[in-house]
């Protein structure tokens, strides 16, 4: 038989029987099927026999056996069938990847089965009927309404979930920033897509028309070209004024902030305030020993105040300026609440100044949750312990970030100056031993 012969069988046969065979067990599944129902019915009787020959004071099998234990163990009765959770599978991607993969499948089938109809309708002289154009159009304008929608439930959906309002005063300018630029490109991005799918629907292809030959316009061009360069040199410039003004402070703001260091290391971060005179002393990661964890230098005085945060408190409304230093590798401070984020490079201090303007208390009512706390996060992976370099950071009135400060201990403390001392002893001993020996 040829393959003219199997494409003169009507094509709603021939998609019956393409159904039939997808649909279709394979005939050891049926006879499977048979067995377990044969062998089932065998274990009940057999189970019911055994209950009732066996004495009451050791029963074989329990009496409230079901049919499904019974047909699971195909015949036995003593290896209860155990009970699988499995709507975790359906929360996976490979799932849903699966799901698309088969509706792939189906289109294809679809196509094909399709196309047969087509090729037997060419062979019979009988053309098809199909207006592909018009399926195709109709397809841009379902997209068109489905598309927008989508991205209308996206945003409002999952845009209500990342979306809050920043806790820092130059997190507010940032946001307008975004909200600013969302606007522009959100009418650009609906207006875009109306003339994208509305026109492939309007002027789909068709016998009645021919298309009009349009090859160029150069007013057209240059709107096309002007328009964009304009909106997009002025959202650039805008970024880059902010940006300035959140990175570019006069040395007179940065004195007035309360100044912290934050050093990275693989995996955590360590705090350094700097006490009553607001500056830090210095480092040098020459003296970095297990006594002096980031290598300060006690023989500057500024040090002497310095005080260990076990975790970060500021106060409200006043601006504090983060010195930020690797001990490694590149680590990244990162504080979401706050948009405040730079990377921590080894030997290149980097600096990251805002303001806080809700208290921890505030953002716990603003995002009704009564434990929401701030996080200082690491932004780079830095290895496998990456997820840990996580600090608490709480904001909490002047009075009680006073209070706190006052209590936290000082790197200068007693054992720390014990060691110096000893260290200076041995060192004048040493040199008055070298005296000795040149007279
Ligand atoms: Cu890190």
């Amino acid at each position: 038989m040829g393959l003219s012969k199997v494409l003169n069988i009507k094509p709603i046969f021939t998609l019956l029987v393409i159904c039939a065979i997808a649909t279709s067990k394979p005939a050891y599944s049926q006879q499977a099927d048979s067995t377990a129902k044969a062998s089932t019915s065998g274990a009940i009787a057999a189970a019911t026999d055994s209950v009732q020959k066996a004495p009451m004071s050791a029963p074989l099998i329990s009496t409230d056996v079901d049919t499904t234990m019974l047909s699971w163990t195909g015949g036995g009765v003593d290896a209860p069938r155990p009970e699988v959770d499995n709507s975790d599978v359906y929360k996976s991607a490979g799932y849903y990847f699966l799901l698309f993969f088969l509706f792939c499948v189906f289109l294809g089938i679809v196509g094909k089965v399709l196309r047969v109809y087509e090729l037997t309708g060419d062979i019979n002289n009988k053309p098809s009927k199909i207006n592909w154009n018009r399926i195709q159009g109709t397809l841009f304008a379902v997209m068109l309404i489905a598309g927008l929608y989508g991205a209308y439930w996206s945003f409002k959906v999952q845009g209500a979930m990342s979306i809050h309002e920043t806790a820092s005063v130059h997190g507010a300018r940032l946001d307008s920033m975004f909200n600013i630029t969302a606007i522009i490109t959100g009418i650009v991005f609906v207006l875009t897509h109306i003339l994208l799918f509305g026109f492939s629907y309007k002027y789909k292809g068709s016998d009645k028309r021919n298309a009009y030959y349009y090859p160029h316009n150069n007013a057209i061009e240059r709107i096309w070209t002007i328009v964009p360069a304009i909106v997009l040199a002025v959202l650039v410039l805008y970024g880059f004024i902010t940006w300035r003004s959140i990175t570019n402070i006069s040395e007179a703001d940065q004195k007035k902030a309360i100044s912290i260091e934050v050093t990275g290391e693989q995996f955590k971060w360590n705090i350094r305030y700097a006490g009553a005179d607001n500056k830090l002393g210095i480092k040098n990661y020459k003296l970095i020993k297990a006594t002096n964890n980031l290598g300060i230098d006690y023989k500057d005085k500024n040090s002497w105040d310095d005080k260990l945060g076990g975790e970060i408190v500021l106060p409200v409304n006043r601006p504090v300026r983060f010195t930020i230093n690797s001990k490694d590798i590149l680590h990244s401070f990162y504080i979401p609440d706050m948009k405040a984020q730079i990377n921590a490079v080894p030997g290149m201090p980097t600096y990251f100044q805002f303001t806080p303007r809700f208290t921890t208390e505030e953002i716990r009512i603003k995002r009704n949750n009564p434990t929401y706390n701030y996080t200082l996060l690491c932004a780079k992976i830095c290895g496998a312990g990456h997820y840990n370099m996580q600090v608490k950071v709480t904001v909490v009135s002047e009075k009680e970030y006073e209070a706190w400060l006052t209590k936290q201990s000082l790197f200068y403390n007693d054992d720390v100056k014990k060691e110096l001392q000893m260290a200076a002893a041995k060192s004048a001993a040493g040199s008055e031993n070298k005296i000795a020996l040149k007279n």
